[in-house]
């Protein structure tokens, strides 16, 4: 345990309402106090350090002026609410952060009232907050709606959407940018330029509300500095921001870390807005802790650390991650071909791709937080003649479902996907488990879908997906390390829709498509003890589907169970429906489908959240006693 700071003023504040209780100096050591808590915590937790601290001051000052839970305060991602969980009821258990049956580490409706919408995925605050004004206006909750995005969230599509539709309808809305000029990694894009611009070398909120006729926006202190500068402006030509031209009021740039001008500005803002407006913030992500500060991505996401070196506690590890072995793959297919390019949705760092594009700037792409995008641009480059991989992690890639569909299956371009994050990933929780992508693969005509079951299989799927030209090919692997097995020297494609047996046995096959086949190796060992010695095997695709392999196993054994780390609707719905229609089932053979059950399964360890799950060992070994009980049975029947 952490020696812990005092806290005196943050120990009388449990709701918002008694925050606004506070003078605005009590205020300004609630926020000091509000820091040194978060930074306690997530030394604890580990977790997002980096983004909440920059949004100190905002989430004081934001429950300080607005009446939440009443009115509606929308944390974009949510990544960097922790300081807004604390002030919100939840101080006494924010040490439990992103663990087994604690607090999530995103906004969540069914946590607290406080928590008006649910997020973890970017750039849906706008549109959420539209909805509650929309909904008020027509006679739903009463309120105020405040959404707080980020400028890396700003690059993706949907921001834009919904400002839009924002500006026509008119309604009053807060929009509270929150620039701090990075995404994960540094953001990219036009859009982030134009946000440089935007207050580059320019004095804060005067010049620009002055050139802009907003001074109406801006708290009394300050529109006197404001009238100075509209004098100043008379003869220049100064034009809209985006943000005016899309039909808001534009009140910024203002400093983020001054208390006294984000009361100032919100008072005023409360007070006279009639439409949409946005506020522009300038924040510094990891502000007031200099690790965070220091690092290379702002202590975005850290492990547990020591609160006074910032030194983080990382477990050793004897494996590669998959991560890196797919990076390494990666690369080396680039060498061997120019064609090779990649593309990454702002996750460079996650995805692997930062050691790539340090190898082939020209050839990766980072496109910001735009996964619709990603996809289209990669179909583009396909249709070019390149040999595009687009690294994107499984939850992410639901946004650009469409896109998957209708730019590259249909039109059967060879976009090879590498889906990272497959199946349950652990303290992000349910909104980031890669659940759904193999059943939304699967379905597509044309795709071929592999999962690897180790890190030498997946350097042979990139291999295999470097070699497809004949269409869409995906690729599928987990968070984490690999096995630790011998990696092949020089990795060759796989035969598309063969699968292989990994141990010969009989009674019983399992039938494993991905990395749960090391926990049914060790549910076999288990078995062998009763006597029971399962046939193994990995299907490695689960489209176009090894059908001579399936048929074989059904016929040759008792019971057949599929294994798979995806929802219902996947590798098992498929071979299920091979087998109906063979007419397997009519000659009774028991078959178990092991999947993630119907649930969203809260965070956890991986571990833990397998156990949820059913799909570990042990789970596993209770499947082949049970079917083959049953099968005996009802074969005698
Ligand atoms: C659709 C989607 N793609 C990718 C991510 C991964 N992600 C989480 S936070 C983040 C960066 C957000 O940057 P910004 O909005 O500027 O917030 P900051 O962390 O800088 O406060 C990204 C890319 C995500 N949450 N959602």
């Amino acid at each position: 345990m952490t020696d812990r700071p005092p806290t005196p003023t943050l120990d009388k504040v449990h709701l918002p309402a008694d925050l606004r209780r506070l003078s605005d100096g009590e205020l300004h050591k609630l926020a000091h106090e509000l820091r040194a808590e978060t930074i306690s915590a997530v030394s604890e937790t580990g977790g997002h350090l980096g983004a909440g601290l920059g949004v100190i001051e905002l989430t004081v000052a934001l429950h300080a002026v607005f009446e939440t839970p009443r009115d509606k305060l929308i944390w974009d991602v949510s990544h960097q609410s922790y300081p807004h969980k604390i002030l919100t009821g939840r101080r006494d258990r924010i040490r439990t952060l992103r663990q087994k049956d604690g607090l999530s580490g995103f906004c969540k409706r069914s946590e607290s009232p406080y928590d008006p919408f649910g997020a973890a995925h970017s750039s849906t605050s706008i549109s959420a907050a539209l909805g509650f004004a929309a909904a008020r206006d027509l006679g739903g909750d009463a309120g105020d709606a405040i959404a707080v995005i980020g400028d890396g969230a700003m690059s993706a599509g949907m921001a834009y959407e919904a400002m839009n539709n924002a500006g026509h309808l008119g309604k009053r809305l807060i929009v509270i940018l929150n620039d701090n000029e990075m995404s994960i990694a540094p953001p990219v894009g036009a859009m982030s330029s134009y946000l440089s611009r935007l207050y580059a070398g320019a004095p804060f909120q005067e010049l620009k509300a002055a050139a802009k006729g907003a001074v109406s926006f801006l708290p009394p202190p300050f529109q006197q500095g404001a009238k100075r500068a509209k004098e100043m402006l008379k003869h220049l030509a100064v034009g809209g921001t985006l943000f005016e031209e899309l039909g808001f009021s534009y009140v910024g740039p203002i400093d983020g870390h001054d208390l006294e001008q984000l009361l100032a500005v919100l008072r005023t803002v409360k007070a006279r807005a009639d439409g949409p407006i946005l506020i522009h913030a300038i924040t510094r992500k990891g502000k007031g802790y200099a690790p965070a500060e220091g690092a290379a991505d702002k202590g975005h996401g850290v492990s547990k650390f020591d609160v006074i070196t910032g030194e983080q506690k990382k477990a050793k590890s004897n494996a590669p991650s998959y991560t890196s072995v797919f990076a390494k793959a990666l690369i080396a297919e680039a060498a061997r071909d120019d064609k090779v390019v990649a593309v990454t949705a702002a996750m460079p760092d996650g995805t692997g791709l930062k050691s790539f594009m340090e190898r082939y700037a020209s050839r990766c792409f980072d496109v910001g937080i735009a996964e619709q995008h990603a996809v289209t641009f990669a179909a583009g480059m396909a249709a070019g003649g390149m040999k595009p991989f687009c690294a994107i992690y499984s939850t992410f890639l639901q946004r650009g479902y469409d896109q998957v569909v209708h730019d590259v299956a249909i039109q059967r371009l060879p976009v090879r996907f590498a889906i990272d994050r497959a199946g349950l990933v652990g303290a992000d929780g349910a909104t980031h488990a890669g659940a759904f992508d193999v059943a939304y693969l699967a379905n597509l005509p044309g795709f071929t879908v592999m999962a690897a079951a180790d890190e030498a299989e997946l350097v042979r799927m990139v291999a295999t997906a470097a070699a497809h030209d004949d269409g869409p090919i995906a690729f599928r692997f987990p968070r984490g390390e690999g096995v630790g097995v011998e990696m092949p020297a020089d990795p060759q494609p796989l035969e598309i829709g063969k699968g292989r047996i990994v141990r010969e046995g009989s009674r019983v096959a399992i039938l494993s498509f991905g990395t749960r086949l090391q926990e049914a190796e060790t549910a076999c060992e288990r078995l062998a003890g009763r006597g029971i010695t399962p046939t193994l095997a990995d299907a490695r695709f689960a489209k176009p589907l090894d059908e001579e392999l399936i048929l074989r196993l059904a016929r040759e054994h008792d019971a057949l169970i599929t294994l798979e780390e995806g929802a219902i609707g996947g590798f098992g719905s498929h071979v299920a429906q091979l087998l109906a229609e063979k007419g397997v089932f009519d000659g009774g053979l028991a078959y178990r489908s092991m999947v993630l059950p119907d649930i969203f399964i809260d965070q956890a360890s991986p571990r833990d959240m397998y156990d949820v799950a059913g799909l570990n060992a042990e789970h596993i070994e209770q499947k082949v006693l049970e079917a083959l009980g049953v099968n005996l049975l009802s074969r005698r029947a």
